[in-house]
């Protein structure tokens, strides 16, 4: 046994991949012995440096893994969009995010799925105690710890890591959400999908993970990907303001005729 879930529960692992050909078989080998009983689909957006057939290599030679091919590069948040359908349809109890460079490391995977016996969103945290970040440069600490902040202040989710990318989702989760709406294609995915999760009331447990930079290949984030999270959490966040202003409006608007009334 690697992990305390029901041993009778089915865990999918989606990993997207754009030019992760380097990448991809070391962490597809270090699941396999971290997980073993894990199914893995990899969603690939039509990767330029042929990591889409590394991919069928590997699915050929191994039952519990399958492969995706999209044939554009779409972003993450549709590419997982498209892996949760894949998995909904095939049963799937668990459903979970990993990057492929090895940011996330598999052999914490088993900590992730123990935490989900007891929350229907499990995110591995780099923000809670334990949690770590290591090599990266000042200017990624500074996005990700600022987004963080503005998230925080903008919506109030509870959540320290809510940009986090390495996720244990319980299916139900994943059916009651309406996925198809989920509009943010970058990181902003993340942060999106946890609003949704925490105003649906399921409950989010976070776990520390120790996060490494890529050491092969290159990140995708870039300055849009910034800019989409700014544009849309600001949008969320006036939205959130904007309700709570009218309820409490509603609220005094129900009072007032009440003390017309009994005065
Ligand atoms: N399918 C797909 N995967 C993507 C896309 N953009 C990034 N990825 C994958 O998402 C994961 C995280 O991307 P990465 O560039 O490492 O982001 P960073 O860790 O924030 O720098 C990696 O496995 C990438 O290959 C995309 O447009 N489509
Ligand atoms: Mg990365």
């Amino acid at each position: 046994m690697t992990s305390q879930q029901p041993a009778d529960e089915r865990v999918l692992v989606i990993v997207p991949t754009y030019n992760e050909r380097e990448n991809l078989p070391l962490v597809l080998d270090r699941l396999r012995v971290a997980v073993p009983d894990a199914d893995v689909l990899v969603v690939d957006d039509g990767s330029p440096d042929g990591t889409g057939e590394i991919a069928d290599q590997r699915a050929a030679a191994d039952d519990r893994i399958s492969v995706m091919h999209r044939t554009e590069k779409n972003g993450l948040g549709a590419a997982y969009i498209a892996g949760f359908g894949w998995g909904l349809d095939r049963g799937y109890d668990i459903l979970v995010e990993m990057d492929a460079d090895g940011s996330h490391p598999p052999e914490h995977l088993p900590r992730l799925l123990s935490a989900s016996a007891h929350a229907d969103l499990v995110i591995g945290s780099r923000y809670v105690p334990g949690g770590k970040i290591m090599n990266w440069p000042v200017s990624r600490h500074l996005i990700s710890r600022g987004g963080n902040l503005y998230v925080r202040a903008a919506l109030g989710l509870g959540v320290k890591d809510v940009t986090a990318g390495y996720r244990a989702y319980r299916s139900q989760v994943l059916r009651t959400l309406d996925l198809p709406t989920v509009s943010s294609r970058g990181y902003c995915f993340q942060v999106e999908m946890t609003m949704r999760t925490v105003d649906a009331g399921f409950a989010v447990a976070e776990v520390p993970i120790t996060f490494t930079e890529r050491e092969i290949g290159e990140s995708k984030m870039s300055g849009d990907i910034v800019q989409e999270a700014y544009v849309n959490v600001t949008k969320w966040g006036i939205g959130r303001r904007w309700n709570q202003l009218r309820h409490l409006g509603s609220r005094s608007g129900t009072r007032n005729p009440e003390s017309v009334r009994s005065s």
